[in-house]
């Protein structure tokens, strides 16, 4: 059920070359760039200094800034990580056993932290001498051989290996032993997949419209924007040891929908699709992220660029963040409290500083409808192009293992063209589809486990990894949410859909703030007083044009509570019932 909206066409806009929409040449979008008016700086001419240095092409920290650093500026010092991929030093670490590795500082901090630049998470707590495998997958776009190939991957570790679909539409995959990743990694490049520069102080997956290029609401087509940041980002699979080094994690996405599946208020830099004098281009927020000790929903910079700058303000927005971002505690390293420190006016001057043409115009008219009602995209949906489809398919709390990703990569053959698409709510999409395919597809024994039909409440919960492998949960996730929300659906009424979103930790992958109702994983206490696995419950989150982040209203309900307090909530703010 698309909600569609008139009056949002933008095909008489001129697109730049590279990315010019039905065939619209790009026109001279340069000649449109105005002397941008920023007041001067205020700042002290020393604050400006970057503290970062190029030593044999590779980015550190320069001595007089290293007063105060955290731990984890003290592992990056002691030893390049991105030596491991660029010099291909994991082939030597590969081959030393585990416990001589596990046996040293050095060697803890190799497998623990600066592998993570590799996309290796070591499981240490809870699936100790494994590893968790992240990826880049821009747009979240995937195919049937790169599913075949990490389902074969994960199928070789038995019990231990599995995947999931993550928050940033991204694949993960677990079970993974040190000795096998050099022959893993030449099977991903085999398959076009890179594991780089995922986790630690890295940018993350870009995130863009699950129905990218085939939504016929879309104002612009993600696609091609995600796959030249992820090709900047990652220097094509090669590394890019320029943006390896920054204060903290980043996260970007471009948005192409009214319904604002991107989450552009909690990203490190977001681009609105936006026009200036004509010319298709972004308007530029920054700054959103979660933490633990704070959230900040990203702010606009006031700042506009031609479709074709894409890249070029993305590398200057890392670049002033590496240069300046402070690397203290790290609870207060993201890009936002540079910003605040900054201004947002003198943190824009260091951004257009480092732009190629040393100037970036203020901002453009937003083509984001903010009246757009939020589309469901489960079930068959009508593409842009006749006659082809897109299927929204339930994957329970984003968790699947070999054999499902076996038939998921069969039917995307057999039904559409092997695609493949992963939404932030750790969903599926299945594209292209032919009208006539649509019968049997439906008909297949998968979609009785991943149905385009979810009940409500199951259709829109998300759960992050949680104490089966995550070292930092302090509560289970997955299990108990997928119980809980069977126990809701089995007996409560609902009338509209609610967001159920489950987090272990005050990390918050799983996105509670934006979440109807949230559930962070806390320590409670029982009846007894005895301390026990809990929630602290959040409400009011909002997504969409008026995006509202949930806060705190009931702490520490112990796990096994949860059901009567969640069965009130829902009937006081959500107008459910209870099943007679
Ligand atoms: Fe996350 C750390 C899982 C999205 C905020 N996150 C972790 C680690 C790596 C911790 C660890 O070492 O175990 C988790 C790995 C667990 C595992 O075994 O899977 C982890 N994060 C996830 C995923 C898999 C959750 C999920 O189930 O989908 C998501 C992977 C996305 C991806 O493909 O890259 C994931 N994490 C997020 C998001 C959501 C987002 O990006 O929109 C956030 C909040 C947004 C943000 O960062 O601004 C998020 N993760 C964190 C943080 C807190 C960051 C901070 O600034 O304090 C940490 C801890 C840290 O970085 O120190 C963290
Ligand atoms: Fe792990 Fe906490 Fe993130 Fe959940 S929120 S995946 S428990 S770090």
């Amino acid at each position: 059920g698309a909600t569609r909206v008139q009056g949002n066409s933008h095909q008489d806009l001129v697109y730049p070359t590279q990315f010019h929409k039905h065939g619209v040449r790009a026109s001279a979008e340069r000649e449109v760039k105005a002397k941008a008016v920023a007041a001067p700086p205020t700042i002290a001419a020393d604050r400006l200094v970057p503290r970062v240095e190029e030593r044999d092409g590779y980015y550190v920290l320069k001595e007089e800034f290293r007063q105060g650093i955290n731990p984890s500026e003290k592992i990056k010092i002691a030893k390049e990580p991105m030596k491991f991929f660029m010099e291909n030093e994991i082939e030597e670490l590969a081959k030393t056993p585990f416990a001589e590795l596990d046996s040293s500082k050095a060697g803890k901090d190799d497998i623990d932290v600066r592998l993570k630049w590799l996309g290796l998470f070591h499981r240490r707590k809870h699936q100790y001498g494994r590893f968790m495998m992240r990826f880049k997958l821009p747009n979240g776009i995937t195919n049937s051989s790169q599913t075949r190939f990490l389902a074969e991957t994960i199928s070789k570790y038995g019990e231990y290996g599995c995947a999931d679909l993550t928050t940033r539409q991204n694949w993960q995959i677990r079970g993974i032993v040190l000795e096998d990743v050099p022959a893993l990694l030449k099977g991903l490049e085999s398959v076009g997949l890179s594991s780089l520069q995922s986790g630690m102080d890295n940018v993350r997956n870009p995130v863009g419209n699950p129905l990218a290029g085939i939504d016929p609401d879309e104002i612009v087509d993600t696609a091609p924007f995600c796959k030249v940041l992820s090709d900047y980002i990652i220097n094509r699979g090669q590394g890019n040891p320029q943006i390896t080094n920054l204060p903290r994690k980043w996260n970007v996405c471009v948005v192409g929908t009214h319904d604002l599946f991107e989450h552009p208020h909690i990203n490190d830099l977001a681009y609105m699709p936006a026009t200036k004098n004509g010319v298709f281009g972004f308007n530029i927020l920054v700054g959103g992220f979660f933490s633990p000790k704070r959230c900040a929903e990203a702010i606009p910079m006031d700042a506009w660029v031609p479709a074709d700058d894409v890249v070029p303000l993305c590398k200057a927005i890392l670049e002033t963040y590496r240069d300046l971002g402070t690397r203290g505690n790290r609870q207060k390293t993201r890009m936002m409290w540079l910003i605040d420190e900054m201004g947002i006016e003198e943190f824009r001057a260091e951004v257009e500083r480092r732009m190629p043409g040393g100037s970036i115009l203020r901002a453009g008219k937003d083509l984001v409808d903010p009246s757009w009602t939020r589309r469901s995209f489960y079930g068959v949906n009508p593409q842009k192009q006749p006659g082809l489809n897109y299927v929204g398919l339930h994957i329970p709390v984003g968790r699947l293992h070999a054999p499902e990703m076996f038939e998921l990569a069969r039917i995307a053959d057999e039904y559409g063209n092997g695609e493949i698409r992963i939404s932030v709510e750790q969903n599926l999409i299945l594209p292209n589809v032919p009208t006539e395919k649509i019968e049997k597809l439906l008909k297949e024994p998968l979609l009785e486990k991943y149905s385009p039909n979810p009940t409500p409440l199951l259709a829109n919960l998300v759960a992050c990894t949680g104490s089966q492998f995550c070292g930092q949960a302090i509560a289970e996730t997955k299990a108990r949410s997928l119980q809980l929300t069977q126990e809701l659906e089995a007996t409560m009424e609902t009338t509209r859909p609610i967001r159920l979103h489950f987090t272990g930790c005050p990390n918050t992958c799983a996105q509670i703030q934006v979440a109807d109702i949230g559930f962070m994983g806390t320590m409670a206490r029982d009846e007894n007083r005895k301390p026990v696995e809990g929630f602290d419950i959040y409400l009011g989150g909002r997504i969409g044009s008026d995006s509202h982040l949930g806060e705190l209203v009931v702490p520490g309900v112990p796990a096994t509570k949860l059901l009567p307090v969640v069965q009130d909530l829902m009937i006081q703010h959500f107008g459910a019932k209870r099943k007679t």
